[in-house]
């Protein structure tokens, strides 16, 4: 184990965030990866598509007569009892897995979603309002995954308890939302779904370009939320959603990576007229297809799937990978060792690769693979 930490502790020792220094510990597990990036959010970058999808849910939420103070500068960095406890996610519950956030140390992450301030804000006062941040997760390596997105949290609104007409609010504005961003003759429909922190709790699938896609999850505030909250005499509701998601069908991007590609992106929307169903992002047309490299390991003990996006990731500083599948897993019936086989996808979101750049990355993985104690096969 003290092996496998070696890639992110060696490197997290001498790095402070926000010109901060943190203690480190058995929890800690931020590459240098995440940490340069951190703070290198794109919802306050004038004309970047995530400001203008952000803009266009604050347009909407300015029309309606309850005001919203909006929030878009909260730090990231937030405790285990901000993301999960004030959020009644319970002590077991697999989403606080080190397999899936980025930890600074057993006290302090970097945020998984922007409902870690839903308490805070409520113990402030605040009873409608607007929540905008990067959050962190470690997930798959996929055009439609990225370990920094962006999410907009809000609003609790919130009434006298006792009130019948939440749902029917919670309804009647969400609906309203969709319409705004996708068109009066949008397509979508209400999934029930489960959230610690709200009851009942749905979300909302938006029919686009023949695909069901989720783009919210919502619900009523559990009581002890708002108790947490010291607003106990109330009762709301509140969503989460993600500007990538919505940006990505809205303006046809079809690669996350291209957010993160600042000049070309903004070189487009500069012209955006503010019509942003008319606009679409135009990609270099590319007649290559992506280099295939396969990786087949023995993996230390502990070793989880997204350690390896993690790793790869750390080194594509360039982001040059554009998908991996786990393609095989298998245990050896004598030794009851476990091997795993990653192929990689390498093709640039815009630009063709030199194939020593990327036989570069390859090699790059396979030591820090090694450096964890895979062994390669
Ligand atoms: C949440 O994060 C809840 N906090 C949302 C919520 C808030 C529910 C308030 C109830 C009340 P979830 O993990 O499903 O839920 O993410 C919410 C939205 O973020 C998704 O609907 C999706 O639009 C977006 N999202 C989630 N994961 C990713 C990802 N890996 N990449 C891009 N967008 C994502
Ligand atoms: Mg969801």
């Amino acid at each position: 184990i003290l092996r496998r930490q070696k890639l992110f502790r060696s490197h997290f020792r001498n790095a402070s965030l926000f010109g901060k220094e943190y203690k480190e510990d058995h929890m800690t597990n931020l590459t240098p990866r995440i940490i340069n990036n951190l703070g290198n959010h794109k919802h306050r970058i004038p004309n970047h598509p995530i400001e203008i999808i952000k803009n266009e849910i604050y347009k909407y939420f300015d029309q309606s007569s309850t005001s919203f103070a909006k929030f878009e500068e909260l730090s990231p960095i937030v405790t285990v009892e901000q993301n999960f406890d004030s959020v009644l996610i319970p002590k077991e519950h697999v989403s606080r897995d080190k397999k899936d956030n980025y930890y600074i140390n057993e006290e302090l992450l970097l945020r998984a979603h922007t409902s870690a301030h839903q308490v805070e804000l409520l113990r402030k006062g605040e009873s409608s309002f607007l929540c905008c941040g990067d959050v962190y997760r470690r997930d798959t390596m996929d055009r439609s995954h990225y370990p920094i997105f962006h999410q907009m949290e809000g609003p609790r609104k919130l009434f006298i308890r006792g009130s019948e007409k939440v749902e029917n609010d919670l309804k009647r504005t969400l609906e309203g939302l969709v319409k705004h961003l996708f068109g009066e003759n949008v397509e979508y429909r209400w999934m029930d779904e489960y959230f610690p922190f709200t009851h009942p709790s749905f979300e909302i699938e938006v029919f686009y370009e023949g695909d069901w896609l989720e783009i919210l999850g919502c619900g009523i505030m559990e009581h002890r939320v708002l108790v947490n909250g010291k607003a106990e005499d109330k009762i709301g509701w509140a969503f989460g959603l993600g500007l990538e998601r919505l940006a990505m069908r809205l303006f046809d991007i079809k690669d996350i990576r291209l957010f993160w590609k600042s000049e070309v992106v903004q070189e487009q929307f500069q012209n955006f007229t503010g019509d942003f169903r008319q606009f679409k992002f135009v990609l270099p047309e590319r007649k290559i297809e992506p280099a295939k490299f396969d990786l087949a390991f023995w993996v230390p003990e502990g070793f989880h799937e997204h350690d390896f996006y993690d790793i790869a990731r750390n080194i594509d500083v360039e982001d040059a990978i554009e998908n991996v599948e786990l393609i095989d897993v298998f245990t050896h019936p004598k030794t009851g060792k476990t091997s795993h086989c990653y192929r990689t996808f390498y093709r640039g979101a815009l630009k063709g690769l030199q194939f020593k750049d990327v036989e570069h990355i390859d090699s790059a993985i396979r030591a820090a693979l090694q450096e964890q104690g895979a062994g390669l096969r």
